[in-house]
This record gives structure tokens, sequence and C-alpha cells, in this order.
């Protein structure tokens, strides 16, 4: 049976790139929440309608587990839909948590996101709950969601917004921020060139797809085969840029999207 991943749109695919690479015998089943993207400024109760509702859809696929590729819809939904919903349902705040505090040695973890991820406070709480004297900053970064999607992620613009943004991560001496958010990662060559070669870039999409491989032992559904997983998609909207902006999120082509 597929591994059932959903975001609030095209940005999942970071997550779905990564388990393709770390787990390419499982099958996935994408939705992707087009018609309703963001879900990084809406309210923690839509936030969790919403999510509930890609959980059933993806239910009704007959799938084993879900991953909640949306780090706003993570940090806002998981909890509950794990009260809910009884299938092994994983988010990428905790692997992504776990990783960053891990990797700092001065104990000052900066954490960029949306403002929904940022203002819940879910990445830094985590964060806490798991070293209490770690001193963690969260900016929320509302234009690099767009800045990707426009594919400028290695531009001039990409420059100057994240000079604005992480200017207060470079002045605390940060020295490990977690990419909270789905789209962040496209633009990790260019956050890096900003904070400079001291400061670990934590991929939250790959810790999670490290944490699915440990989920799915744990509850006997790793699948037997070793590579050939088949991956498909469904959207609410617009198929065809979700064909292409995802085919570059991907680097191969979508080829099926209902
Ligand atoms: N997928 C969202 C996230 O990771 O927070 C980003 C896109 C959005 O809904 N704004």
């Amino acid at each position: 049976r597929p591994i059932g991943v959903f975001d609030s749109g095209i940005g999942g695919l970071t997550v779905l790139k990564e388990i393709v690479e770390q787990l390419p015998g499982e099958d996935v089943i994408y939705f992707g929440d087009t018609a309703r993207i963001p879900y990084g400024t809406r309210s923690r109760e839509t936030v969790i309608k919403y999510s509930f509702q890609c959980i059933r859809f993806l239910l009704s696929k007959d799938i084993k587990a879900i991953v909640i590729a949306c780090n706003t819809a993570s940090a806002m939904a998981l909890e509950e839909a794990k009260k809910v919903f009884e299938i092994p349902i994983l988010g990428v705040i905790e692997p992504g948590a776990n990783a960053a505090v891990s990797a700092t040695k001065n104990n000052k973890i900066g954490v960029i996101g949306t403002t929904g991820t940022i203002n819940s406070e879910a990445y830094q709480r985590k964060i806490r709950r798991i070293h209490p004297n770690l001193e963690v900053i969260g900016i929320s970064c509302p234009l690099f969601v767009p800045i990707v999607e426009e594919g400028w992620e290695d531009s001039d613009v990409a420059n100057m917004t994240a000079e604005k943004y992480l200017q207060e991560l470079k002045e605390h001496d940060t020295d490990t921020l977690v990419l909270g958010c789905t789209h962040y990662p496209a633009l990790r060559y260019t956050i890096g060139k900003v904070m400079g070669d001291r400061v670990t870039l934590v991929n939250p999409a790959y810790e999670t797809a490290q944490s699915t491989k440990i989920l799915l032992k744990e509850n006997g559904l790793l699948s037997e085969k070793i590579d050939g997983g088949k991956y498909e998609f469904y959207v609410s909207d617009d198929p065809e840029k979700f064909r292409r902006i995802g085919g570059n999120i991907l680097r191969k082509e979508i080829s099926t999207i209902q």
C-alpha cells in the first residue's frame, strides 16, 4: 500500500523528493491543495479543517501512513490529527527540530517559515522541549514562497530579501538554521551565502524522509520492494502549474495528475 503525502500545494514535493531518494521502493500518493494555498496566512482552525479534509481524501485511497509535508499544517494540525485518526502519521516539525538540536554547537538556533508556522511557535516549543537551555529565534519570511514559485531562487531579489530577513539571525550569531517551510530548500544556496559557511542549514524534508523510514519500520509497514516506487498526484486546482513548477522541484516530469 502507498504512503499518503499532502501539502498546501506544490512545495511538499521537496518532501516527496527526499522520500523518493531515501525510500525508493515505496509507492506514494501525493495530494497538493493548490486551490487553497497558502495555508501559511490562515488561522489555526482553518488549517486544521483543511488538513483533516486532505487526510480523509488520502484515507479514501487506502494508504498505510500519512506524511504532512507542509510545515504550517504540521505546526497547527498534527497533534489534533493524531487524536482523531488511527493511521501512523508524521509531520515535518519534530524531525527538523531534532536535527537542529543535534547540529548546534553554540546553542543558538534560528527557524524560518511562514507567518503561521513561526507564530504557532511549534518549532520553538519543540526545540526548547528537547533542550530547555537553547536560544531559538523564529523569523517569518513570507516573501520567500512567491520568490521560489517565480523560479527566482538564485536571483538578486532572493539575495536582497534573504539579507533583510536573516539580518537579525546573523546579529545573534545563530549557528544552525531550520528551513521551516516546504519551499525554502530551493533557496538553500542563497540562504547559505547570506548566512555564511559556519551556519548549518537543516532541511526538515530530508529529516522527515529519514523519520518516515523509522516510522514504517516500527509499524512493520516498510515496502519489500527496494526500488520502482509508483507515484500518483492529485491537486485541487491548476494541474498545469503543478506540472510546471513541480517538475522543477522534483527534477523529473510529472506525467499524470488527477
Ligand atoms: N507548504 C507551506 C509550508 O511549508 O508552510 C508553504 C506554502 C504556504 O502554504 N504558504
